[in-house]
């Protein structure tokens, strides 16, 4: 780690990340960010217990680390917080890491704190930040089997950010939070998700140059992934579509299942995981999320970068991202007659729907990384002095 004195900024710091590595919203955050700090300048060490699904690439100043846990027949349950404990101690000590950046508080704050206290025997005082995503807190973390533990851990870390000012209020009324919290929003990178026109794709998917519209997620309950079909069904009465259905998860079938019930299966095409999400984006011309809970919308946001509005329940942070009337629209949780309204308010005048694919742009160009980066690393400097300081 070095001092630029004409900036008084740290550069070149070393930092740990930890999350979940699959397709899940925080994953994707955690991995996106520490390419884009890498870019930056800092080395980046992801310690996690696969390569993470987006760390696709070679750079000079990333670095992974897998957790392997160890299998032993006595273990019903792998025993996967001590295992990420003990490789964060080694990481930590053996790359002299400036900092632990931890995403989701379950478990991965909790063995950040195990973790600090064994280096601390060692004199090191690594300081820690974590990041709240979302379920941890709204619905995994709630769990009065988790909660004290959440709790805990939430007040022993260094620093602490939530993706929405809705998240760090729902963090606040929840447990007994005894520190700050800070909100530093998602981010989406423009280098990658852009319009890549895709013409063939377009007239493959919608041959008669019917509306495309898309929902991504991973088919959780809280996505309310049926009310995305039955929307698609009032919508395609009043306007020729194709739906198309990204992603895998528990309510896949049950989604698959309705749209054969309600007679619409010939205009649904279950893509399953996708990796090239931009390109499936670019050539949508509505996003549908339904979710009866999302902190932020990080898949919403990409829709939108991709110049594709978002119809949307108001639920959680939503507001904070889709401005009613302008990028999309908003509508409580279930009522799928009004997001069928809007969705066909904003299908059916092609003038209308340019504007609002504009505004849809305009609006993910607020939440640049070259925006949100610098929030996160002047978090850190601050964090690192704090503990530096004592
Ligand atoms: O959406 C999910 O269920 C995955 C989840 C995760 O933690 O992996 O996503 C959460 O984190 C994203 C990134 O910060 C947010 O954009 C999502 O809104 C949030 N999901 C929910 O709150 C349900």
């Amino acid at each position: 780690m070095a001092l630029d004195t004409n900036e008084l900024t740290i550069i070149g710091m070393k930092i740990g990340i930890v999350c979940y590595p699959t397709f899940g919203g925080s994953g994707v955050v955690a991995t996106e960010l520490g390419k884009a700090l890498a870019s930056n300048g800092h080395e980046i060490h992801f310690i996690t217990y696969s390569q993470p699904a987006r760390l696709d690439f070679f750079s000079e100043n990333l670095y992974y680390h897998e957790v392997a846990v160890a299998q032993y027949p006595l273990f019903d349950f792998s025993p996967y917080e001590s295992a990420l404990a003990s490789k964060l101690v080694d990481v930590v000590r053996f790359e002299k890491l400036d900092l632990l950046h931890v995403h989701y508080a379950i478990p991965h704050a909790s063995v950040a704190y195990l973790a600090k206290q064994i280096l601390a025997s060692y004199g090191i005082h690594i300081p820690v930040v974590t990041t709240l995503h979302g379920t941890d807190i709204t619905l995994v973390g709630k769990d009065k089997s988790f909660s004290p533990v959440v709790t805990f851990s939430i007040n022993q870390s260094d620093g602490v950010t939530t993706v929405s000012e809705n998240l760090r209020q729902q963090t606040l009324d929840s447990f007994e939070i005894t520190r700050d919290v800070r909100v530093i929003p998602n981010f989406i990178d423009f280098s990658r998700f852009h319009n890549k026109s895709r013409e063939h794709f377009k007239r493959a998917i919608a041959p008669e140059n019917e509306r495309i519209i898309i929902h991504t997620s991973n088919f959780r309950k809280v996505k309310n992934t049926q009310d995305v079909i039955r929307i698609f069904e009032k919508v395609n009465q009043v306007i020729p579509s194709k739906l198309l259905m990204v992603g895998d998860g528990p309510e896949r079938r049950n989604a698959e299942e309705l749209a054969r019930q309600l007679g619409v299966s010939q205009d649904v095409r279950f893509l399953g995981k996708q990796d090239a999400i931009e390109e499936i984006l670019s050539v949508s011309d509505l996003f549908l999320m339904p979710s009866s809970s999302e902190s932020f919308g990080l898949a919403a946001l990409e829709a939108m970068a991709c110049q594709v509005p978002v119809v949307s329940s108001n639920a959680d942070g939503l507001p904070e991202l889709n401005i009613h009337g302008v990028s999309g629209f908003l509508s409580n949780v279930g009522d799928v007659d009004d997001m069928a309204k809007h969705a066909i308010h904003v299908l059916e005048d092609c003038n209308r729907l340019k504007a609002f694919k504009d505004a849809a742009f305009a609006r993910a160009k607020e939440f640049d990384i070259t925006r949100i980066l610098p929030l996160y690393e002047s978090y850190y400097e601050e964090v690192i002095e704090k503990v530096k300081k004592g």
